[in-house]
């Protein structure tokens, strides 16, 4: 008779070797989920369990779409990072859209973030060499 605890820790063992069957899931964001930015992000960044290869990532605002060129011909890597246009003040969505070219399965998901502002465009550093005094 197997006790019941002996099954649950054979689960969660199976549940923790995982990874190797399982589609490709996102851990985190930069921006975040959720994040309230002060400064508009100039890339987003995707981080998951596993190799992937970006397909569809879209940004929208408002219901409008801004355009954002993914690069599907990037090696495959657990880290995806697409750079932005400058983003005004407002609340975005993202939705992605990424291939697991291990198992060819393909995964996806939403998620938001807003720019409270102020907006000030970007910051560039003034070279050194630029700066006299
Ligand atoms: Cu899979």
């Amino acid at each position: 008779m197997v006790k019941p605890w002996l099954l649950a820790v054979a689960l969660a063992g199976m549940i923790l070797a995982g990874p190797a069957f399982g589609h490709a899931k996102l851990r985190s964001t930069i921006p975040a989920a959720d994040a309230q930015l002060q400064v508009a992000p100039k890339s987003l960044t995707l981080n998951f369990n596993e190799d992937v290869r970006l397909a569809v990532l879209t940004l929208t605002a408002d219901g409008k779409d801004i355009p954002v060129t993914v690069d599907r011909s990037a090696p495959a890597s657990p880290q995806v990072t697409v750079t932005l246009p400058v983003l005004a003040v407002g609340k975005y969505q993202v939705r992605w859209s990424a291939l697991s070219p291990d198992d060819g399965h393909v995964s996806n998901g939403t998620f938001s973030f807003a720019i409270l502002g102020p907006v000030t465009a970007p910051a560039t550093p003034v070279p050194a060499a630029a700066t006299s005094r």
